[in-house]
């Protein structure tokens, strides 16, 4: 090793810092440019260059912050953002906040002064510290890398501190002084495999008994799933979980809970992920009697609605006991079938017609068929048709919008990887978290020898309109930038009609209820489509509906208009 100072340290430390980040396993890296940060910029752009790393480039943070989170989501493994100082890092809060309720491993890298010029008047200097407030897991402020001591014992010691734990965001604040950047050699990196997840501590073992229902809210996945099957348990799994499926599944649960003999004799409830859809669950977990078992799920609070929780562990298992499972076979049955009852009365379509061997009869069923097919396209059969054209191998993401809801009803079982931002349930970042899952769940699949597109699975992403044009940013790919297949799928109503739903639509004057609640905006959104290069299809009735959302390669954005 040589002795002469390095040309620049902020440098050497750049890229000793991304190097330990790779060893350790980190593949996923967002930035947007500045000049505070551009040694940590070219270091990133460098390991990219060697195939160390995937690196995507955003110009808005707000929208590389989101991306983050949705790789972060999509691959399991901690994501990296990197910025320059001042506004640069609050662009990222929506996303820090996000990902510190929900739980997503995010690590953000921010670029700032040395302490001799803050506090001074310096451009484009604020106080990074704590910007984020209690949000992230651990923050660190560290000053500027001299050139003394040695940059490879400095970063291999941070990263340790950083990665150790993390569940959700943690927050690296680094001072650089100039010179910012130099040309650095790369280190010799062997890319490390980031480890599975570490035995959870507090196991907690239940016994199957009749009166236990399984809830699955956001990120519960599969486990939730295989916990139900094992207790003989009612399974109410919200549509965004990943566990909606399986013979345990109560699809129709809101109606099936408040029905008699059903939510009144339950006893017992554990939960996996984050419940946020129904008003029902938590009025269920508050009722007298109930005794409530949350799951962990790694965001900032424990799920524990009225305070009524009774107990909290990192998992559970399920006793071995043959003859109680027996015992609730009755009681998930009841459930199973009453959820399947319900859920074949909403279903509008009528197939014992086209069996008929009458001639009258078949023409009448053709013609209502055909009508059907002209028919507007409702919040229901849009909603439906997404789920239904969506498969393990592809991807879905849920916007917070009536859309999610109306999904959430309806959805028969199905196991179908969703992912939906319920951490704080914001609308913003909706379309920078699709790209990043379907950018991860792309990469992943073609480096795992599946050769065609369909075996690679396409991303769609159900939003409503406000949620649309909140990110239209997003929509924006560099030259050079790798762009996935996806899917937009807009139900353009024309403003937020979530809130015709709440009680202020009834109380409230209704011009004043429209200006500031609904929002109205007629924005054109075929051509913003073609200014960023997105294909555009526009569904005007049921019939197109199916064939728009067929798989194709590239970016579409399909616009479903839908009456308010
Ligand atoms: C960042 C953020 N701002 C505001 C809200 C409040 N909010 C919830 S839903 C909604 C309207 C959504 O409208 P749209 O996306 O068109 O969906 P729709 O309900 O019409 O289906 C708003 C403003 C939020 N959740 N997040
Ligand atoms: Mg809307």
């Amino acid at each position: 090793m040589s002795s002469a100072p390095p040309a620049s340290p902020a440098s050497s430390f750049a890229t000793a810092l991304l190097g330990e980040l790779v060893r350790a396993g980190v593949t996923d890296v967002v930035l947007s440019p500045g000049s505070r940060s551009q040694a940590l910029a070219l270091a990133a752009a460098q390991f990219e260059r060697a195939g160390l790393i995937r690196l995507r480039v955003r110009i808005d943070e707000r929208s590389a912050g989101f991306l983050t989170l949705g790789l972060a989501v999509e691959t399991g493994r901690p994501a990296v953002v990197i910025t320059t100082s001042g506004t640069a890092v609050a662009e990222l809060h929506p996303a820090v906040l996000e990902a510190a309720h929900a739980g997503v491993p995010l690590i953000v890298l921010s670029a700032d002064r040395p302490a001799e010029l803050r506090g001074i008047g310096s451009n484009q200097t604020t106080v990074q510290p704590g910007m984020f407030g209690d949000a992230p897991e651990r923050s660190w402020d560290v000053p500027a890398p001299t050139g003394d001591a040695s940059p490879e014992q400095a970063a291999r010691d941070l990263v340790a501190e950083v990665l150790t734990g993390i569940r959700g965001v943690r927050h690296v604040n680094l001072a650089f002084r100039e010179p910012l950047s130099a040309p650095q050699q790369l280190p010799d990196v062997a890319p490390g495999a980031w480890p599975p997840a570490p035995a959870r501590v507090e196991v907690l073992e239940l016994r199957p008994e009749p009166g236990t229902i399984v809830i699955a809210g956001t990120g519960a996945g599969a486990e939730a799933e295989a916990a139900a099957r094992a207790l003989g348990a009612p399974l109410l799994a919200e549509v965004s979980s990943g566990a909606r499926f399986g013979p345990n599944l109560v699809a129709a649960y809101r109606e099936v809970m408040t029905a008699g003999n059903f939510g009144d004799r339950v006893e017992r409830v554990v939960v996996f992920g984050h419940p946020t859809l129904s008003r029902e669950v938590p009025a269920l977990i508050q009722r007298e009697g109930v005794e409530t078992i949350v799951v962990r799920s790694g965001g900032r609070d424990d799920y524990n609605p009225g305070h009524r929780v009774s107990r909290f562990a990192d998992a559970v298992t399920v006793a071995d006991d043959p003859a109680a499972l027996e015992a609730s076979r009755g009681w998930v049955g009841r459930w199973v079938m009453t959820s399947r009852a319900i859920l074949e009365e909403l279903d509008d379509a009528a197939p014992g017609a086209a069996l008929t061997e009458d001639y009258r009869e078949r023409a009448v069923f053709a013609l209502t068929q055909l009508e059907a097919l002209r028919a507007p396209v409702t919040r229901r059969s849009l909603a439906l048709a997404v789920w239904n054209a969506s498969w393990p191998h592809d991807r879905l993401v849920l916007a917070s919008s009536r859309l999610i809801r109306e999904l959430d009803r309806v959805a028969p079982g199905k196991k179908i990887p969703v992912h939906s931002n319920r951490g704080l349930a914001g609308i913003d970042g909706t379309i920078a978290t699709g790209i990043g899952v379907a950018l991860a769940q792309q990469f992943d699949a073609q480096h795992s020898g599946e050769a065609s597109t369909d075996a690679r699975g396409i991303t769609r992403v159900l939003l409503g309109d406000l949620a649309m044009l909140h990110d239209a940013g997003s929509l924006a790919f560099g030259v050079g930038e790798t762009r996935p297949n996806i899917q937009l799928i807009v139900g353009n109503d024309g403003g937020g009609t979530i809130f015709d739903g709440l009680e202020v639509a009834a109380s409230a004057d209704a011009a004043l209820f429209d200006r500031v609640l609904l929002t109205p905006q007629t924005v054109d959104l075929e051509p913003l489509a073609a200014a960023y290069g997105w294909e555009f299809r526009r569904v005007t009735n049921r019939g197109e509906l199916d064939p728009a959302l067929t798989p194709s390669p590239g970016q579409v954005l399909i616009e479903v208009p839908l009456q308010r």
